[in-house]
């Protein structure tokens, strides 16, 4: 059963955005005004497109270490998608360049494979993507394109290793039950090479945080790419095919590619890259959560700045902070890691000595030595990860 997400899943809440004096001046879409609304299952959260629903999770909620399934962001390409799935009628199928075809239920998944846990942040390629300077089209998220979550499921490898992948296979394809609603948009399917599928990592998860996923999140099975950008975690999974050669398809080939051959998916708008490749691993980087620009610091008095350090699941290994312009850095204190493949917060206590506009940068490195850039721009958007700063307003 296919039909649109109706309109009416959507309660519009309220129209918020309370007027800041100062806001981040890398970040001039802060200023915007914020459309909250609740869809089915969720709390109210960021609206940037209702059809197909794609929300944003507000910024508040990464206080916690692990993102609630009810605010977890969404993002949907198609607008066409089931509206509900049947779980009894549902199966994956595996298919092509292999011995045997397989169509499994969720409940084959639950009883025949050995089950595993993850812990993974799931992260928007375009997650930030507002605060690109010149601005950059597509959706214009802040940095709540993506969420920390306990993904349970099988091993994609042991569903592959059921099948018989034959010799010779060399892309393995990923299918949702979304479907573009005219022939206009090609359907969002997505690859990975064979190697990366076999590699023991990828996960078909039918749990997130302990609970079925929501519909919004892809019920009721959900790829799992740990360390990689959610492009390419599909949702409502259904079909799997392995290809003995690359697989060509719009998602692969045109959209979702970034600059090669420059670090940082970096290019200039003047000199756009010639070379682009599909985005692959996540990047390095940082954000900050609390306190947020428009709460009063008050001179003198110590507050615990804190916020988020993530990458490609080598792991952080410091987070800095600037008070002088990026000139010199203080390390800033890390929590205990909850998997390589998770965010991890950091915490710097500092106390404002002097009234009136403060700002404060943060730049996260990881165990390979790989550090945030001072700027990180490129045509769409992608892995934003340049060093963040803030403002705040000290009384
Ligand atoms: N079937 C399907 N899976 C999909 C997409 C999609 O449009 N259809 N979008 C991808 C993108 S770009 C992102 S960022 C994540 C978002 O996952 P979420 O909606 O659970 O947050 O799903 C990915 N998987
Ligand atoms: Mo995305």
């Amino acid at each position: 059963m296919r039909s649109l997400i109706p309109l009416f899943l959507f309660m519009l809440i309220t129209s918020c955005k309370p007027e800041e004096k100062e806001t981040n001046k890398e970040s001039p879409k802060e200023q915007e005004k914020e459309i909250l609304v609740k869809a089915d299952g969720k709390k109210p959260m960021i609206l940037l497109a209702d059809r197909p629903a794609n929300l944003e999770t507000p910024l508040r909620y990464f206080l916690l270490d692990i993102t609630p399934n009810d605010v977890f962001f969404v993002r949907w390409h198609s607008s066409n998608m089931p509206s509900q799935v049947d779980s009894n009628t549902f199966r994956l199928k595996v298919g092509g360049h292999v011995n045997r075809q397989l169509s499994l239920s969720v409940q084959d998944l639950r009883k025949k494979f050995k089950q595993y846990k993850v812990t993974a942040l799931a992260q928007c390629a375009g997650n930030s993507r507002s605060f690109c300077d010149p601005r950059v089209p597509g959706g214009q998220w802040k940095n709540g394109a993506m969420g920390n979550a306990e993904w349970t499921g099988v091993k994609l490898k042991d569903i592959l290793s059921m099948a018989g992948v034959r010799t010779g296979a060399f892309d393995v394809a990923f299918n949702g039950m979304d479907e573009p609603p005219l022939d206009s948009t090609p359907d969002f399917v997505k690859s990975l090479r064979a190697t990366h599928c076999i590699d023991g990592e990828v996960i078909v998860a039918y749990e997130m945080n302990g609970k079925p996923l929501p519909l919004l999140n892809g019920y009721p099975l959900k790829l799992i790419v740990p360390g990689w950008y959610a492009t390419y975690w599909i949702g409502m999974l259904h079909e799997i095919k392995v290809y003995p050669d690359t697989f060509h398809g719009y998602w692969m080939q045109k959209a979702y590619l970034v600059p090669k051959d420059i670090s940082n998916g970096n290019e200039k708008p003047d000199t756009l890259a010639k070379n682009v490749v599909p985005i692959g691993k996540m990047d390095v980087r940082s954000i900050f959560v609390a306190p947020e620009p428009k709460d009063t610091l008050m001179l003198g008095t110590s507050t615990e700045v804190q916020g988020l350090a993530m990458d490609g699941g080598d792991g952080i290994a410091n987070v800095e902070i600037s008070l002088d312009n990026c000139k010199t850095w203080q390390p800033a204190k890390l929590d205990r890691e909850l998997g390589k493949y998770s965010w991890r917060r950091w915490r710097y206590t500092f106390t404002p000595n002097k009234k009136g506009n403060c700002k404060l940068w943060v730049k996260a490195t990881n165990t390979k030595g790989e550090t945030q850039p001072p700027h990180q721009w490129n045509r769409s958007g992608y892995m934003r990860n340049e060093v963040e700063s803030i403002t705040y307003v000290v009384q």
